[in-house]
């Protein structure tokens, strides 16, 4: 998959050469490269122009660390553009409804339905261990129902039988009742295609739809038609509320299109990858995966990293100095810390580094307690204080929480609780950073043997801050 678009972008990239900062002029050419790029992968037009503009906008406005080239730096635009215009995160089937689970799959004749149900059968119960059953309501090719339950005895799922000479509506509703009774997880139900989008075939999938409410919706194209996979997608999704897509013959479509246009056209996400005939030839979609992938540029896209890591780590280390000086911590820093916890993939990540903290207990706590939402409201009251205000925090009085609280859309009791907030890890600060508080800290995060999971966290200013954080972020909630 996408090795022409690879080749094509990975030359592109490199071409970015010389010094200093991003320019109209030095990207010029290679944005006009990675457009025709994408053109040529069969990526909708109108998705190409917004990519582009976007990436423009993000080069000119980003100052290049020095530590990097500016290729390097462009690079590191595409993908997350790239990244971006995919989904950003991998998003899974919603499987917490009450069982039986109805998952629906439409989609045009030979998009590769009846496949994708038995592959979907084989992962949920091999890695989800759900009880899954399947059933066909296409009633136009006894052949159809046939493949089903033969794909369906290979995984080891349950087949309902059904026959061409019943209704679909019938034979879903029949399903149900025997997925209630023998207590299957999930009900995943094949539908019949047509060779194009018509009225007839929108209409049966729609009143099906309308009469079992499934938890997923789930359109399956054949990436090899490109962006017109997005376009059928778009179709579909008009007629019926689509929860995610499924790209399937993925290992024959050497361009890519649909994977990168189907998210901006639909904005529904794609789930699922079919990468073959084989019924274990599915793999969830991650988009920042596949971005790296496209762009085949491991080795720049982590010298990136690294190198943000870095400046991170420098950041933190200022701080910590600061605070041994008996320096106060100020709102800026706090910003720093919110940042730095995020690097270190939010909250929850950071948990899961410090052993025994990981478990599916804390991270209910932590689903429930929402610390990234939490983190992110108070990254927007500070966002909405001045310069001044951020290093000063005494000077904030009424009037000043006033005019916060309207320039981020909260309350005044938002601004004074994160007031409070700050005041407590400023004492947590103060504490950790007189010599002997750090070396408690030291002897403490030794005992717990995290060494590998420290490594990335920046030195001591950093796992400090961030461990003093976590306090008031759970009081406060
Ligand atoms: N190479 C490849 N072939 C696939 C994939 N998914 C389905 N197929 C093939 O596509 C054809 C049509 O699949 P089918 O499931 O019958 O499509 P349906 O009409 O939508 O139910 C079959 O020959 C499948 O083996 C895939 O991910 N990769
Ligand atoms: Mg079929």
């Amino acid at each position: 998959m996408f090795d022409t678009l690879t080749d094509r972008l990975t030359q592109s990239l490199r071409n970015i050469s010389g010094s200093g900062q991003l320019t109209e002029d030095n990207i010029k050419d290679t944005l006009r490269e990675v457009r025709m790029a994408l053109l040529e992968a069969d990526v909708a037009l109108a998705v190409t122009r917004e990519f582009i503009e976007k990436v423009k906008v993000e080069a000119l406005g980003q100052e290049v660390l020095k530590q990097l080239s500016p290729g390097q730096a462009f690079v590191k635009i595409v993908f997350d553009q790239l990244t971006l215009m995919m989904g950003s995160a991998n998003e899974s089937l919603d499987l917490r409804a009450k069982p039986p689970v109805v998952i629906l799959l439409a989609g045009l004749q030979g998009a590769g339905k009846t496949t994708t149900a038995g592959k979907l059968a084989r992962f949920l119960k091999e890695r989800q261990k759900k009880k899954v059953m399947t059933v066909s309501a296409d009633v136009y090719r006894p052949a159809a129902i046939e493949q089903l339950r033969s794909v369906s005895a290979d995984v080891g799922a349950l087949f309902v039988p059904s026959s061409s000479d019943e209704k679909p509506l019938a034979i879903v509703q029949r399903a149900i009742e025997q997925a209630k009774i023998q207590f299957a997880d999930v009900l995943i139900v094949d539908t019949a295609g047509r060779l194009h989008v018509d009225e007839s075939m929108m209409d049966e999938i729609k009143a099906l739809h309308a009469a079992i409410n499934p938890t997923e919706t789930l359109f399956v194209v054949d990436s090899m038609t490109g962006q017109d996979a997005a376009n059928t997608a778009k179709a579909f999704n008009d007629a019926l509320p689509l929860t995610g897509v499924i790209l399937t013959k993925t290992d024959g479509d050497a361009r890519g299109g649909a994977a990168l246009s189907v998210r901006a056209i639909t904005g529904k996400p794609i789930k699922f990858l079919g990468m073959g005939e084989k019924l274990d030839a599915l793999e969830p979609f991650h988009p920042e995966r596949v971005a790296q992938r496209i762009l085949g540029m491991g080795d720049v896209l982590s010298l990136v990293e690294e190198v943000e890591r870095n400046i991170d780590k420098e950041k933190a280390e200022k701080m910590a100095k600061k605070l041994q000086k008996g320096g106060k911590f100020n709102l800026e820093d706090m910003m720093l810390q919110f940042e730095q916890m995020r690097s270190m993939g939010g909250m929850a990540g950071f948990l899961d580094k410090l052993p025994g903290m990981g478990g599916s207990g804390m991270q209910q706590a932590l689903d429930q307690a929402k610390p990234e939402v939490a983190m992110k409201g108070m990254e927007a009251i500070i966002q909405s204080m001045t310069i001044k205000e951020r290093r000063n925090p005494e000077l904030i009085n009424a009037s000043r929480k006033r005019r916060i609280a309207a320039g981020c859309g909260k309350e005044i009791q938002d601004v004074n609780r994160l007031l409070k907030q700050h005041e407590q890890m400023a004492k947590m600060m103060k504490k950790l950073a007189n010599p002997a508080g750090m070396m408690k800290m030291m002897k403490a995060m030794k005992n717990m043997g995290g060494g590998g999971g420290f490594g990335g966290m920046g030195g001591m200013g950093g796992a400090g801050g961030a461990g003093g954080g976590a306090g008031p972020l759970f009081g406060g909630k």
